[in-house]
């Protein structure tokens, strides 16, 4: 008898060791994720002006189109851009790329990340790792709109 209840206790043991463990592994895992947030207006501006994550960290970025016009006239996106790139001449490059929703094909190599361009209403998110340390940019690249949709992505 005592025998067996020393075996239950043992069980029950491993048993809240595990679930203990699966837990502590479930936590640390959405720890790791940073979920950012941010909106468009209709007037052109992004809510965030910086958005801070860790190097390394996977970043789950949603935007949020808070107006109401159109993709084809008041479309936003977020593109994370590297510290060294030209803002003006990048947006440049992105007004004649709205084949490729203003992502302009040869200038992929600099681009962190970017999401999709959204009209009134939409939302849409993307997942990526975060780059290492450095102060990065993040622009609206729908044309024009990088003068007043643009913000500093802080990677630490
Ligand atoms: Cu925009």
């Amino acid at each position: 008898m005592l025998t067996r209840s020393k075996i239950m206790i043992a069980l029950l043991a491993i048993a809240a060791l595990g679930c203990g463990q699966k837990e502590e592994a479930k936590k640390t895992a959405d720890e790791n994720v940073a979920i950012i947030e941010i909106t468009g207006n209709d007037q052109m501006q992004f809510n965030l002006k910086t958005i801070e994550v860790k190097a390394g960290q996977k970043v789950r970025l949603t935007l949020k189109h808070v107006g109401q016009m159109a993709k084809q006239v008041m479309g936003h996106n977020v593109v994370i851009l590297k510290p060294e790139v030209d803002l003006a001449e990048f947006a440049g490059k992105a007004a004649k790329a709205a084949d490729n929703d203003y992502i302009p094909a040869d200038e992929t190599g600099n681009i962190i990340a970017h999401t999709a361009v959204i009209g009134g209403g939409e939302t849409t998110t993307i997942e990526f790792t975060a780059p290492p340390a450095g102060t990065y940019k993040f622009i609206c690249s729908f044309p024009g709109h990088f003068i007043t949709m643009q913000g500093d992505f802080i990677v630490k």
